[in-house]
């Protein structure tokens, strides 16, 4: 997979450099060039933004150098292109502009780009980039606003580091096991179990006995539970996303047992309003 980050701040996406990425791209796994955008600027002071149309606080990213930036790296021929739609067959690069207002990067976003041969980062700064940059650019490639989630960060770097991070791990020969993607939270719509290793007992805390009972049955119902009640205590949200046949009765009885273990005590009011109707 090929996949290009712009930015003003390049030293920002240092860290692609180590760990398991830095692994995948020494391998040939992962084709990734961070650029410094100021490459594509042609005055003296490199400038990359300027006051924004309409008036208001802060500055916006010029289009000149997104425009002869992404012409670089789309190669020949984009300059060239008709002004059509890019395709929609998922052969087209993906340009990926991280910002607040995008659409949530989940896991299932993270697999669908990691099917795709060609992803671009444009990592915006100050109060964004000119809206034509994104307007041109549907003419060549699949463009994506996304969000990491729901806060404000100062520019994209951070959520591309993240975006890149969730994506590569799941191409071929990045993760040395790949069983371990399967069982993980989100993959399945559940948050995981909790993991014990030696010793049996540690300041007073002993590990659940059924995971030394060596019954794997057991131990295999115990971490759906555990899952399943974590899931239920932690992120409600995500059981009510679940499909119909995602819980057996079996799921179902450990989640009502869930349920009422966390009823308030009997006198005690609780607190805020219950949205449970
Ligand atoms: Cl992708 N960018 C910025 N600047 N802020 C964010 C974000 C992205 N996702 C959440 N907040």
């Amino acid at each position: 997979m090929r996949l290009d980050v712009l930015s003003i701040f390049p030293d920002y996406l240092a860290p692609l450099e180590l760990s398991l990425i830095g692994r995948a791209r020494e391998k040939g796994l992962l084709d990734l060039t961070v650029h410094d955008l100021r490459d594509w600027t042609h005055d003296r002071h490199r400038t990359v933004d300027d006051t924004p149309y309409g008036g208001g606080a802060g500055m916006v990213m010029k289009p000149q150098p997104w425009g002869e930036a992404l012409d670089a790296l789309l190669g020949a021929g984009a300059a060239s292109a008709e002004e059509a739609p890019a395709p929609e067959d998922g052969t087209a690069p993906v340009l990926i502009v991280p910002s607040p207002a995008g659409e949530v990067f989940t896991q299932a976003t993270a697999r669908e780009l990691a099917e795709r041969r060609h992803l671009v980062f444009a990592c915006g700064r100050y109060e964004g980039i000119d809206q034509r940059v994104s307007d041109w650019a549907t003419t060549r490639m699949e463009v994506r606003p996304m969000s990491i989630g729901d806060y404000v960060l100062n520019g994209g770097e951070v959520a591309v580091l993240v975006m890149v991070e969730a994506i590569a791990r799941l191409l071929p020969g990045v993760i040395g096991n790949p069983e371990s993607l399967d069982e993980e939270s989100h993959e399945d719509g559940l948050l995981e179990y909790p993991v014990y290793t030696k010793p049996a007992v540690w300041r007073d805390h002993a590990v659940p006995p059924v995971l030394l009972s060596g019954d794997h049955g057991k131990v295999a119902r115990w971490r759906r539970d555990e899952r399943l009640r974590r899931t239920a205590r932690v992120r409600p949200d995500l059981l009510v996303a679940l499909p119909q046949d995602a819980l057996d009765a079996h799921d179902r009885a450990t989640l009502a047992q869930a349920a009422a273990d966390q009823e308030p005590t009997a006198g005690v009011e609780a607190a805020g309003p219950d949205l449970a109707e």
